[in-house]
Formats: C-alpha cells, structure tokens, sequence
C-alpha cells in the first residue's frame, strides 16, 4: 500500500481511473484490470478453439496447451518502481499487464504458431523478442510477441497489448522451475544453483533437438491416434443414428462388425469401414426425405 501510495503521486492521475479522495488519488485496480481479465480469457477460448480445429481435421497442432494471467497489482507496481513508469504511462509501458502463454510440443512449432497469430485479423502484432535465439544470460529461452488486441467493453471498444509467450514444453519445465527459484532467492540466486540451472538450460536444448529430430514420426504417430478417433466417434455417432430410425437387428450386426473391425487395430480397414457406413447413413437419409416428400 505504502509502494502504491508513492508511486500514485497527487500529480500523477490515469484520466478516467481514478477518483479524487482528499489530497490522494486511488487508482481503481479493479476496473483497470476488467478488460485484461477479458482479453486474456477470449485469447485462451480462440488459441484452444485452433487447437480444437486441427484435432478435429485429424492435423497435428502446433499448439500443445494454452494458459493465461493477468499480472498480480504487486507484480504490476513492482515493475512500474523499477523502471521508474509513472502510473498515467501504466498501461502504455507495462506491456505484459495481461499475458498468455503457447506451449508446443518442437521447437519448429513455435514458429508456426507465430505465423498463426500474425495472420490473425484481432491481432495486431506490436514487437517480438525472440528469446530462443538470444538465449538470456539466465539460460532463459522463449519467443515473446507482444500485441495488440481488442475487446468490447460497456464504454466501447478499448485496444490493449498482451504479451503472448510461446515456448516447448521443455523449455517451459526450465523457466517454471527458474522463475519459483527467482521468486525464494529474489536476484540473488546461489552460484552453485545457477550454474545447475546453467548446465540445466544446454540440456534442454539438447533435449528439444533430440525431439525435433524424431519430429515426423512423432506427428505422424499422433496425426494417425487422432484421425482413429475421429473415425471411431463418427463410426459410433453413426451407428447411434442408424438404431434410431432403421431394423434394431440390423444396426446390432453393424455394430458387431464395428467391434470386430475395431479389435484388429487396422486403420485402412477402420477407414473402409467408416466410408461404408456413411453410405449406409446416407442411404437412408436419402429415404427418409423421399418419405416426407
Ligand atoms: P511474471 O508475470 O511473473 O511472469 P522484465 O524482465 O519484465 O524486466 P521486459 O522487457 O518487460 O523485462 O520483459 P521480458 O524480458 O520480455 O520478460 C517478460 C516475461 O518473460 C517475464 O515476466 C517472465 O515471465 C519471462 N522471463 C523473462 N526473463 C526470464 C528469466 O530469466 N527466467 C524466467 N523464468 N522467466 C523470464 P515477469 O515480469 O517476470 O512476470
């Protein structure tokens, strides 16, 4: 309170934002950070919804998992006090006050993901660091875009930037590891930790391009486990519809058939079987229709 009450200086105002109570201005922390907490929940929806989309085509996805935040008040007024960023130039300089992260599975995806969100029509891409190629000093590794994204608020539209950070999974086990280390140690981290950390961070690189170069198999491995089970679910959704408007016998031999299909883990004869059914399906949808006509 005692940091916010310096830093919120009578001279310093964020227009709209706060209001005047005596001789000391409050910022309103709640209503500053309503559409932060906005933005970060429709970018989590959208990024999870791609994900969704090349699931259901039975494509690998390059995004693996999203999260989001929005940065706590303490971490907000921390970072304002050591830059020296006076409350009204807040939002312009804090640009991580709302922050998602992208992980992927190969460091080749983070590319992708980057094109992905370039081509976006909400999202207007302000800067880049790219952290993975200018390793930090502290082995960090990461690519940062920082945004701008629009949400729709009572008052109208209002622009606001997020930091989207994409990283492997590997390289986010190192950063969540380091940065809980950062937070009990604050700066000054013991030698021999940072060295383990040090040797830690090559490792990961290791790792990651020992995992790219496996990286079709593994795709492939998980394309063809999606594409089963897209075909399983439409295989059983149809099956369902069948029993509903056809002979009960009939979809019970189908469905034998399915089981027995199923038990040789073949996927070309899951596929014939599937494009079967649709005809079988589609036959009958086709009846139907005469039958109302
Ligand atoms: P949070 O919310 O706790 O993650 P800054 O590092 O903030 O002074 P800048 O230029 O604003 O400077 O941002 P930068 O360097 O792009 O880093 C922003 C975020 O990247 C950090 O947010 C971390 O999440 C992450 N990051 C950067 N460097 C490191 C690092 O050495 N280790 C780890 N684990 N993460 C790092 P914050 O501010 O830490 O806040």
């Amino acid at each position: 309170y005692e940091m916010q009450r310096s830093l919120v200086g009578s001279e310093m105002c964020i227009r709209d934002r706060k209001r005047r109570l005596g001789d000391m201005d409050i910022l309103l922390w709640h209503e500053i950070l309503e559409p932060y907490e906005l933005a970060v929940k429709e970018l989590q929806v959208k990024f999870r919804h791609l994900i969704k989309e090349h699931h259901g085509k039975g494509l690998y996805s390059p995004i693996e998992s999203v999260s989001g935040r929005v940065k706590s008040v303490s971490s907000i007024l921390e970072k304002m006090q050591r830059k020296g960023i006076a409350p009204e130039e807040m939002e312009e300089q804090v640009e991580d006050i709302a922050g998602i992260r992208i992980i992927c599975q190969f460091v080749e995806d983070i590319e992708k993901v980057a094109d992905l969100i370039q081509k976006r029509s909400d999202i207007e891409i302000k800067s880049e660091k790219d952290y993975i190629r200018h390793m930090k000093d502290s082995g960090y590794r990461s690519y940062h875009l920082i945004v701008y994204y629009t949400v729709e608020t009572m008052n109208g539209p209002k622009r606001i930037q997020v930091e989207i950070q994409i990283r492997t999974m590997a390289m986010d086990f190192w950063a969540t590891i380091e940065h809980s280390l950062q937070y009990k140690y604050k700066a000054n981290i013991p030698d021999h930790i940072r060295e383990r950390l040090s040797a830690a961070a090559k490792a990961i690189i290791v790792l990651d391009n020992e995992m790219s170069s496996v990286r079709s198999e593994i795709m492939d491995a998980q394309n063809s486990s999606q594409m089963q089970r897209n075909l399983i679910t439409d295989i059983l959704n149809n099956i369902e519809n069948l029993y509903k408007v056809t002979n009960k016998r009939e979809v019970e031999k189908i469905q034998d058939e399915f089981y027995h299909i199923y038990a040789q883990n073949d996927l070309q004869e899951l596929k014939r079987f599937h494009k079967e059914l649709d005809l079988i399906a589609e036959g009958y949808r086709a009846q139907a229709i005469t039958d109302e006509l």
